[in-house]
């Protein structure tokens, strides 16, 4: 069995929940922060066997969207070396995708 942690877009969050959740998968959604943005976005979690996590990507891929946004390099954005004044552009997702192993998955 594996885990499936993905962080999304929170625009993207309700179509990528909904879309798996038609499929029939167990999904859990959190409200998480960007260490880099300090900006919300989405951890969605889900449980799946080993041969259906492509079929979890699959879904994930399809309602995940890439964003460019001009960010202010101020003193809260680690960017080391860079004037505090020049904005940059950072392409966002669409998402960023762990599966980990699973050693037990029980109801009790
Ligand atoms: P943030 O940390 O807020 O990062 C937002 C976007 O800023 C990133 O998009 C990336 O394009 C850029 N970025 C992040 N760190 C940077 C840096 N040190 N220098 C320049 N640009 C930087 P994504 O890579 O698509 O990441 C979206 C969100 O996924 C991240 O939000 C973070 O919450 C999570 N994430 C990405 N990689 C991760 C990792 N290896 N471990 C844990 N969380 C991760």
């Amino acid at each position: 069995m594996k885990m499936i942690l993905a962080i999304i877009n929170q625009d993207d969050a309700n179509m990528v929940v909904n879309g798996l959740m038609k499929e029939g998968y167990s999904v859990t959604k959190l409200s998480t922060t960007g260490g880099f943005l300090r900006a919300g976005n989405t951890t969605i979690l889900v449980g799946v066997d080993d041969e259906k996590v492509q079929k979890v990507m699959n879904i994930i891929h399809k309602h995940s969207h890439s964003r460019r946004q001009v960010v202010p390099t101020g003193n809260d954005i680690g960017t080391a070396g860079m004037s505090p004044s020049m904005p940059m552009e950072v392409t966002i997702g669409g998402a960023t995708v762990f599966v980990l192993n699973v050693d037990q998955f029980q109801r009790l």
